[in-house]
């Protein structure tokens, strides 16, 4: 067949990130730019000829072009079948899904997630392992080293496939079969949640808006909220995927979604509300007037969980990234259960599900997800708290509320400073690494420092070690302050800072969080020197 060998020289930077390799589009449309990269997908790998491929992503800008690009690199490579979701679309969650079901290789999802798309916005590949989950550290760092060597790469030169058509076309001796995006996907939800139960809930006048934010998840959630479950149609707003996800920015959280964040405070506000990220991998979920943080969604999900079919059985193990609160950590307590704590990123989690420790798993950012994937899936989340509240035909704020007074309140919020310069992002966290030393043991006020690291981990299937995962700061009351760089921006750098406090007083669960975190939100700066550093004043995202 047609397979043509370009020579090709290698671009600096090709670095997955936290999530993948995340890059502006105009650096994704360099020539060779993205072949440099599949090139190194495939050269990291072995044993993948004749092999089926998942290949889908969340619909934006240069979308098309890529599956175009990825589909005849994966023909000229040797893999023996690519599944791609029509219109090129598989939201993170199903792309896991896909691949875990058909028993592929592995796959490769084209997204940057919640970062906005656009000709002049973000563009981002990743790869997932025959799992179903995003490449561990080991890959990304051979994809890596491989894209720092690259010297040619292949590509098939006889044709192309209509993306658009269902069914199984040819490029070459590889097959091309073009799925359903949403069906395997909802066969799966089907099997783990309620859905009669949730049925009924919505028969009986129960409201809910979902707002897709014109990303990936807008299909999926037409077909099981609308379609499956009977919801009142527009339920579903923003539902059509769109290149530039409308303009905006597909974050679901306080500050992106403001629409829904403004209907659910409306007088006549849904009984409950949802969002999706660019991906579908993240959720935001709120009741009338009500806010839950991603880390109490979890919590209350996991104390929950034998509400759902899939989860009558109980839980193995809860897991979470190290800045999530802790609140989850209360609820494996109580159900006598582990929980384990990971750096940020889906990736970590990946071996605790494999074996089998771990059942569900979150993240402060909007991320909670189950063993049912190896990604995280926002819709799952939505489905599992309509299955709950179908059950308990309880409010959300009331469930939630239910929960502090059992375990306690974890008041938490993340404070981030977008865009700031790399060099002061940088010798802020140098800073910190070298007071680590001075603060163990010293007092602010009423609060003792207890241990001040920078968070290392060891896998405890594989013995991996990952060091530099985030400065914390803990004090003698179990409050933390956490202190990490994103590694999913394209442009400067961006400071997380993470502060928590437990409340047990079920009286004081009332106060609105940045108040209760006022001393805590000052000592963040006094310790790091944000002011004095970055000269910004305050976060330019509050979640
Ligand atoms: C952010 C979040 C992290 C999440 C990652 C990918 O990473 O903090 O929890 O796993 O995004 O999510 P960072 O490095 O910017 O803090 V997604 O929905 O972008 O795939
Ligand atoms: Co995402």
């Amino acid at each position: 067949m047609p397979i043509l060998v370009r020579p090709t020289t290698p671009f600096p930077g090709q670095k997955p990130g936290t999530s993948g390799l995340r890059k502006k589009v105009a650096v994704f449309q360099q020539p060779n730019y993205l072949e440099n990269f599949v090139q190194s997908i495939f050269d990291s790998l072995e044993g993948f000829q004749g092999q089926t491929l998942v290949l889908g992503g969340d619909g934006r800008f240069f979308n098309r072009e890529a599956i175009d690009v990825i589909l005849r690199m994966a023909a000229a490579n040797g893999f023996g079948r690519v599944l791609v979701g029509r219109q090129g679309i598989l939201s993170t969650p199903a792309a896991s899904c896909v691949i875990r079901k058909h028993r592929a290789f592995g796959g490769i999802v084209l997204s940057a997630s919640h970062n906005p798309g656009g000709p002049h916005e973000d563009f981002g590949i990743k790869y997932n392992i025959g799992a179903g989950g995003p490449a561990p550290e080991k890959v990304t760092e051979a994809i890596y080293a491989c894209s720092q060597a690259v010297g040619e790469y292949r590509i098939f030169d006889g044709g192309a496939v209509d993306i658009d058509r269902l069914g199984i076309q040819h490029l070459g001796e590889m097959a091309v079969e073009v799925v359903d995006p949403v069906a395997d996907y909802v066969e799966l939800m089907e099997r783990l949640f309620d859905f009669s139960a949730i049925r009924r809930l919505f028969a009986s006048g129960f409201r809910m808006r979902y707002d897709a934010m014109h990303a990936v998840t807008g299909p999926y959630a037409l077909a099981i909220l609308e379609g499956c479950l009977g919801a009142p149609a527009g339920t579903v707003v923003n539902g059509t995927p769109l290149p530039d996800f409308g303009g905006g920015h597909p974050d679901p959280n306080l500050v992106h979604a403001h629409d829904l964040v403004a209907a659910m405070s409306a007088p006549d506000a849904p009984d409950f509300g949802a969002a999706s990220d660019g991906d579908g991998d993240r959720n935001m979920v709120l009741g009338r007037n009500f806010y839950v943080t991603p880390s109490d969604s979890l919590a209350v999900l996991a104390a929950n969980a034998r509400l759902a079919p899939g989860y009558t059985g109980g839980l193995a193990g809860i897991a979470r990234s190290m800045p999530t609160s802790q609140a989850a950590d209360r609820v494996a307590a109580a159900l006598g259960i582990r929980c384990y704590e990971t750096p940020t990123g889906w990736k970590f989690f990946g071996n605790l599900l494999d074996a089998g420790l771990a059942t569900f798993c979150g993240e402060e950012s909007f991320g909670t997800g189950s063993d049912h994937v190896r990604e995280k899936d926002g819709l799952w989340a939505v489905l599992l708290w309509l299955n709950l509240l179908a059950v308990r035909r309880q409010s959300m704020e009331t469930i939630v509320r239910d929960h502090w007074a059992v375990h306690g309140r974890n008041f938490y919020s993340r404070h981030d400073y977008e865009g700031i310069g790399t060099a002061e992002a940088d010798g802020l966290m140098d800073h910190l690494r070298g007071s680590l030393a001075d603060l163990a043991g010293r007092r602010f006020g009423a609060y003792i420092v207890r241990l001040a690291d920078d968070f290392a981990y060891t896998d405890p299937v594989d013995g991996s070690v990952s060091m530099r995962q985030g400065i914390r700061v803990v004090f003698s009351d179990g409050s933390r302050i956490v202190y990490r760089l994103s590694g999913t921006g394209t442009e400067g750098a961006t400071l997380r800072v993470y502060i928590e406090r437990f409340e047990p007083d079920p009286g004081k669960h009332d106060q609105d969080t940045q108040a209760a975190l006022a001393d805590l939100i000052r000592l963040a700066d006094q310790i790091a020197g944000i002011t004095l550093r970055t000269g910004r004043s305050a976060p330019t995202v509050i979640t």
